[in-house]
């Protein structure tokens, strides 16, 4: 039967970073892949992580399994993290929480969930959305389609578009929201905006699914999740996926949380045996060591300032490096692309063609996606400057 098989493209983001390794010149840049890299280039381990690794070393733990839906304090922390421990939603029980493979394993258990609940709903995205998306929601039986977010000339969000394609869906449809930092455009909603999204969806009957990959990275943990408390003002039944990788640098330890809001906590438990079973016929539970170390720095008041403060570092160094970017760009004669400063995130929508990103890769060893997508959080003293005049070279 293999003879069948025909060759897949590389995934769009992922297989820039093998051609990335793959490049023998020493001063090739990777701004493909959304990953935040220290001012060493190197990826961070974070100090509150570190810790806790120390921690949990010395206790010299058995590798038993976790429960199908995780840790449970580790799950009772990142709901507190994402919705607010006072949050009445909390209080009342009914919030579903599952630990997950990451905010992508979080998407997937919530699109098979979904798929048994309403089989014939459609999944809007936003126009672009992170490329998974459309990939995770199309395998998971869904048709996808899009709603305007983007407006290239005006450098900002065609929020009229976006609210008529919302007020045309039918009812039942599934829209697939970014909470923060906005993968590629870096284009937020405003606050006001949020709340005329929230109340289309009330009124249409949509369910949201809000993605929070990048809780932190925009203006601070709390600020960046005041959205999420929006929609549980609102009352809406909805889905938020959230992922460490970034806020927490523990990338490979996949992991995050789907948290499901529902009207009451009955409905919330009967969420949570079918939830269950999602997980259970697809890897049968989660890993340990990623759920641990989140669930200690956040149960220790020290620990967890501790990596707010970093976090907010790492916030405050990407804004840097954007105002650097700009700055190098003007030393290089382009004048134009002071948007990269109100960006908001890991991701800089440069606006370049596919033909400028492909001379960028080919000629300087400069690595964006097709789309002009690059990673500004992977800029440091030793980069920026090449990549500046690597920019001002295709223009
Ligand atoms: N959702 C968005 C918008 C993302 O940018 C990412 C990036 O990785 C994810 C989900 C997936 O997160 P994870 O890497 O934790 O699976
Ligand atoms: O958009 C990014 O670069 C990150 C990392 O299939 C990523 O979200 C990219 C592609 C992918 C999984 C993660």
């Amino acid at each position: 039967i293999l003879d069948r098989v025909e060759l897949a493209p590389a995934d769009p983001i992922l297989g820039l970073t093998e051609a990335f390794k793959a490049d023998d010149r020493t001063n090739k840049v990777n701004l493909g892949v959304g990953v935040y890299l220290g001012e060493d280039g190197k990826l961070p381990l974070m100090d509150a992580v570190r810790i806790a690794e120390e921690r949990l070393a010395g206790q010299a733990r058995p590798h038993g399994y976790l429960g199908i839906d995780g840790l449970p304090s580790y799950n009772q922390a990142t709901r507190a993290l994402v919705f607010g421990a006072e949050s009445e939603a909390v209080a009342s029980g009914r919030i579903t929480t599952v630990q997950t493979l990451g905010g992508t394993g979080a998407l997937k258990v919530a699109a098979d969930f979904l798929r048994t609940i309403d089989a014939d709903a459609k999944v809007l995205i936003s126009s672009p959305s992170w490329e998974n998306h459309r990939a995770l929601f199309t395998r998971a039986g869904f048709t996808v389609e899009e709603y305007r977010y983007y407006a290239p000339e005006a450098r900002g969000i065609d929020f009229d578009g976006m609210l008529e394609d919302l007020e045309a869906a039918a009812a039942g449809t599934i829209v697939v929201l970014h909470a923060c930092c906005h993968n590629p455009t870096g284009y937020d909603l405003a606050p006001e905006q949020w709340d005329q999204v929230i109340r289309t969806i009330s009124e249409r009957g949509l369910v949201a699914l809000v993605d929070m990959a990048y809780q932190g990275f925009g203006f601070g943990i709390e600020e960046d999740g005041a959205v999420i408390g929006k929609f549980v003002d609102a009352g809406l039944e909805f889905f938020v996926t959230t992922s460490f990788s970034k806020s927490f640098s523990l990338y490979g330890e996949r992991i995050g949380a789907l948290h499901v809001v529902s009207p009451d906590a009955d409905t919330a438990r009967k969420v949570l045996s079918q939830v269950k079973i999602c997980i259970r016929t697809n890897y049968s539970n989660p890993a340990t060591q990623g759920a641990a170390l989140v669930d200690i720095i956040l149960g220790d008041a020290e620990l967890r300032a501790n990596w707010e403060a970093e976090l907010g570092g790492m916030r405050e160094r990407i804004k840097s490096l954007r105002s650097r970017l700009v700055q190098g760009l003007q030393e290089h004669g382009v004048d134009d692309m002071g948007f990269i400063r109100e960006q908001l995130g890991m991701f800089s929508y440069s606006g370049l063609t596919k033909d400028q990103m492909v001379a960028l890769r080919n000629e300087h060893a400069v690595y964006g996606t097709d789309k002009g997508r690059m990673c500004v959080a992977a800029l440091n003293s030793n980069n920026v400057d090449h990549v500046a005049r690597a920019i001002a070279a295709v223009r």
